[in-house]
């Protein structure tokens, strides 16, 4: 039997949700121009008004908010309510340039948590429910969102965060979890961790939320065998609230976007024209209830595909497909967002050429980062000893930059290829993305 959360939005007349979604979106432009003076300016730059925007039939009149955006409006430039009602920040993990800060009022964490309290309840979850949450918790949305959303279904919640994988299955087997959420890289590792153990006959779970990262549908069926559950994605991202923007449902192919809260465009990323449904390009969203972060119009650089079409669950919300790519060059590597562009920074501050090579993999389901860097030609005749203190250095800057391990590798001046168009960067070895 399918369960809903909130049944009279999820299962909605299209024509109800569309005039929900023109009522607050007239609302939250409002809201953000009267109250974001950067944004204001924006939409002053294009020579749009409020009045400008009646429907949605009108997004397309708005600017669009870029990564660059919030870098240049960090940290409270983007913020359209006074301190004195915002009670919790988000974050993504990067450097202050590429630090994502999100806002929330109280309101803004309610309507998150119900966001995650529909994907857990289209999984199959009540108050019964032991829910293990084991997405990281602190900055990180996933683990507090999850957490929220639980509470929401009023489930036990079991605020594990990631990590420590002995003490995981251990409350796992104990406290009987049902319902597991955390990243599938994890989920695959605690699956295999179970079996080394012989521990399958102790695991009561039977379904699982699995997001933060791209992941095939080979790796579902993984993880649906190795759990003995049924595996299904959650997408999300810091800037428009975190985990539960949309989520999966039992029909497993696409997921549900929130649209009540969220309004989704695709566009082509290169000339920024929208597209119609069905066809492939990188997600917008529009946030059209929050009160603290109102982003419109923010380009995900996520690339996915719309669609409309009848769900076997009964829900009408629109449907993602699974992202096929992004449009700019951030990497995902154990659930951390990295950009290229920080590596190199780091070479750069410690007086490195910029020829470099990322290359990222997957061993025994896990994320492994590794950077070749060329030597300086004066290092050439460096002893074994003295070369593996400079990659040690390299190793502990990009931790620092990073907040991961990466593996680095110094190799001989002129052994990276040069390219003669854009410098091939990054080779990344997981095929997370199925087109
Ligand atoms: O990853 C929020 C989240 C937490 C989602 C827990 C799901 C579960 P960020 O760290 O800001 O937020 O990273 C957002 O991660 O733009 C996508 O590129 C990628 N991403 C998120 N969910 C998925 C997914 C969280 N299900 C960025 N499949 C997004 C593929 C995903 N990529």
């Amino acid at each position: 039997m399918e369960r809903y959360f909130h049944p009279e939005i999820e299962c909605a007349p299209v024509e109800k949700l569309r005039a929900m979604q023109n009522e607050r979106l007239v609302k939250t432009v409002k809201h953000a121009y009267e109250n974001i003076p950067y944004y204001k300016n924006l939409m002053d730059l294009k020579g749009v008004k409020p009045e400008d925007i009646q429907s949605v039939e009108d997004l397309h009149k708005l600017p669009f908010l870029t990564k660059d955006d919030l870098r240049d409006a960090y940290p409270y430039g983007l913020l359209a309510k006074p301190l004195k009602d915002v009670v919790r920040i988000q974050s993504t993990s990067g450097t202050t340039g590429r630090r994502v800060v999100a806002f929330y009022t109280q309101h803004d964490i309610d309507l998150w948590d119900e966001c995650c309290a529909r994907a857990l309840m289209a999984v199959g979850a009540t108050n019964e429910d032991v829910v293990q949450v084991s997405y990281g918790y602190g900055l990180f949305t996933g683990g507090p969102g999850l957490n929220g959303g639980s509470h929401k279904v009023g489930s036990l919640t079991l605020p594990m965060s990631s990590g420590n994988t002995e003490r995981q299955i251990q409350f796992m087997c104990d406290l009987g979890a049902t319902v597991l959420c955390c990243t599938p890289s994890y989920a695959a590792y605690l699956g295999e961790s179970i079996h080394e153990r012989g521990l399958q006959d102790q695991i009561k779970l039977k379904a699982g939320i699995f997001g933060a990262e791209a992941w095939s549908e080979e790796m579902r069926r993984d993880i649906e065998q190795k759990l003995g559950i049924k595996a299904y994605d959650i997408y999300g991202l810091t800037e428009i609230s975190g985990p539960g923007v949309a989520f999966e449902c039992s029909e497993q192919s696409g997921m549900h976007i929130n649209e009540d809260h969220f309004i989704a465009e695709i566009i082509n990323p290169e000339t920024g024209e929208v597209l119609p449904e069905g066809e492939k390009g990188e997600l917008v969203f529009s946030c059209i209830t929050k009160e603290a972060f109102p982003l419109l119009r923010y380009r995900t650089r996520d690339i996915c595909v719309l669609s409309r079409k009848k769900c076997s669950c009964g829900r009408t919300l629109i449907k993602m497909s699974k992202p096929m790519g992004r449009s700019d060059d951030m990497l995902i590597v154990k659930g951390v967002n990295v950009f290229p562009s920080q590596i190199e920074t780091v070479l750069l501050n410690k007086g490195y050429p910029a020829n470099y090579q990322i290359i990222v993999s997957r061993e025994n389901n896990s994320d492994k980062l590794e950077v070749q860097v060329e030597m300086m030609p004066e290092m050439f005749s460096d002893t074994i000893r003295e070369v593996a203190a400079k990659e040690k250095e390299l190793v502990d800057a990009m931790k620092a930059m990073l907040g991961i391990y990466a593996k680095v590798q110094l190799v001989e001046p002129k052994s990276i290829a040069r390219s003669e168009g854009k410098a091939v960067r990054i080779i990344d070895k997981r095929n997370l993305y199925e087109n």
